[in-house]
């Protein structure tokens, strides 16, 4: 029988890149997003490879999202893989400066968000005891950088919340991974900039990570045998060593 994955953030980046790779390995897919456009652009496309329906919330809102997910049909309901990948950093100010809004954002939609889209998928796995969770992190979670505090902050929360994932689903025999990037040249920038010219320089001079190559890493986690689990990966382009050491050729 297909595998069913729900992937939030799937109109963009490293989601939507993961749901092309999903569906060409014959996995049946849940969608999500805000933008209803560009997912029913993806289904269309997707759709010759696969089964494929769509849930357009927005991660903050948890009513909206715990009835979404309620709302799938019988044949998508069991979700055996959960994609908590949508996120993004809002702003890159010194503490002392920062945006409350952009603070709302980034823990309300990358922590907050990610825990009720969990909250939603859990239980028909502890009932099915089985499932696959990988929470997309950051590099952000595992190192502070300048400027980076509350986005920084959000992803040790992904971090540290993954690590509970694993440790109280463990005796449900449910998988739970962290995927962590490094630079991945998406539309992140331009979330994060909002408007100012500087996000179209973020990935200039150096190679980036590409949504594609974190796509098949998440493909690599989840096509593992049942006895195997990778419990984290930290992944950098070839010209990034940490948060602020990028080989740059300008
Ligand atoms: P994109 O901006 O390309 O994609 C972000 C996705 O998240 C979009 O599909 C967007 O969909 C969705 N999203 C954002 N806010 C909400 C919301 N409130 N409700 C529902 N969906 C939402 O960025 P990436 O693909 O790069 O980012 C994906 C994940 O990877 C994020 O968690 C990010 O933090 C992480 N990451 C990114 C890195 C990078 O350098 N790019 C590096 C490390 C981690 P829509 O707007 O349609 O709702
Ligand atoms: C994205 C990586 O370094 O741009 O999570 O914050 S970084």
């Amino acid at each position: 029988m297909k595998k069913t994955a729900l992937i939030t953030g799937a109109t963009s980046g490293i989601g939507r890149a993961t749901a092309h790779i999903f569906a060409k390995n014959g996995i049946q897919l849940v969608l999500c997003g805000r933008r209803q456009e560009r997912l029913d652009t993806i289904e269309e496309a997707l759709k010759k490879e696969t089964n494929v329906i769509t849930l357009n919330f927005d991660v903050r809102d948890k009513e909206a999202t715990l009835n979404a997910i309620a709302s799938l049909p019988e044949d998508f309901k069991n979700i055996d893989i959960l994609i908590n990948n949508a996120g993004n950093a809002h702003g890159l100010d010194p503490i002392q400066t920062g945006s409350l809004d952009d603070w709302d954002a980034m823990m309300d939609i990358n922590v907050k968000g990610l825990l009720y889209v969990s909250k939603a998928v859990i239980p028909g796995m502890t009932e099915r005891k089985s499932g696959h969770i990988i929470n997309i992190g950051s590099s952000a979670g595992k190192e502070v950088y300048p400027k980076g505090n509350v986005y920084c902050g959000s992803k040790h929360a992904v971090l540290a919340i993954t690590e509970g994932m694993r440790i109280d689903l463990n005796q449900f025999g449910i998988k739970v991974s962290a995927v962590n990037p490094g630079m991945v040249e998406t539309e992140f920038s331009q979330v994060r900039f909002k408007g100012d010219p500087v996000a179209d320089t973020v990935y200039k001079g150096f190679e980036a990570l590409q949504a594609e190559d974190i796509a098949e890493i998440i493909y690599f986690v989840v096509s593992r045998p049942a006895h195997v689990n990778v419990a984290d990966l930290l992944i950098f382009p070839t010209a990034q060593a940490s948060s602020t050491i990028v080989k740059k050729e300008l």
